[in-house]
């Protein structure tokens, strides 16, 4: 496991402890599908559905794999190997970022304007400078949009227990220019 991934996963875990008791549970993953579907507005009932039941299942996967003990939290210790091992959270992972990237493009022409991704991202709690780092790290176009795709793939790198340098280090750490 890189330091890096280690990083991306610790960050994670504190923004996704929603009601901030140090533990994930099942009610921060109800906090957090209604902070990030309220960001959506614009997008239509399925796509809201799709994010929630991936939150839901993101969710579930921990509590059913991980709380051997039944007390229904989960530590970082527990959570960390856990999510960056792909063959146990991957398909996990790949429901979220698509759910996730497709609440980017209400309009559906693939592509992802900056505002509504700092909305998006802000909703889950990450910070701004490094949402505007993550987004300039997708290359956006001339009319400052980046794809649906690139999103999609940001999101499942970043929990990509080998991967460092990659855009998703910029929700850890803003690169000094
Ligand atoms: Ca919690
Ligand atoms: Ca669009």
């Amino acid at each position: 496991m890189r330091t890096e991934a280690a990083q991306r996963i610790e960050l994670v875990f504190s923004l996704f402890d929603a009601n901030g008791n140090g533990v994930l549970d099942s009610e921060d993953f109800d906090l957090m599908a209604d902070r990030v579907v309220k960001a959506a507005a614009a997008s239509d009932d399925d796509a809201k559905a799709a994010i929630r039941a991936a939150f839901r299942r993101y969710w579930k996967t921990l509590a059913t794999e991980l709380d051997a003990n039944g007390d229904g939290v989960i530590s970082v210790e527990e959570f960390r190997p856990f999510v960056l091992d792909p063959e146990r959270f991957g398909p996990t992972v790949t429901e979220f970022a698509e759910a996730l990237s497709v609440l980017g493009d209400p309009d559906g022409d693939g592509l992802i304007e900056r505002p509504l991704f700092v909305d998006l991202m802000t909703a889950i709690g990450f910070e701004e400078p490094n949402i505007h780092s993550l987004f300039d790290a997708f290359e956006p176009d001339a009319e400052d949009r980046v794809t649906v795709t690139a999103w999609a793939v940001g999101i499942k790198d970043y929990y990509a227990p080998d991967k460092a340098g990659i855009p998703g280090d910029r929700l850890v750490t803003v690169p000094t220019a």
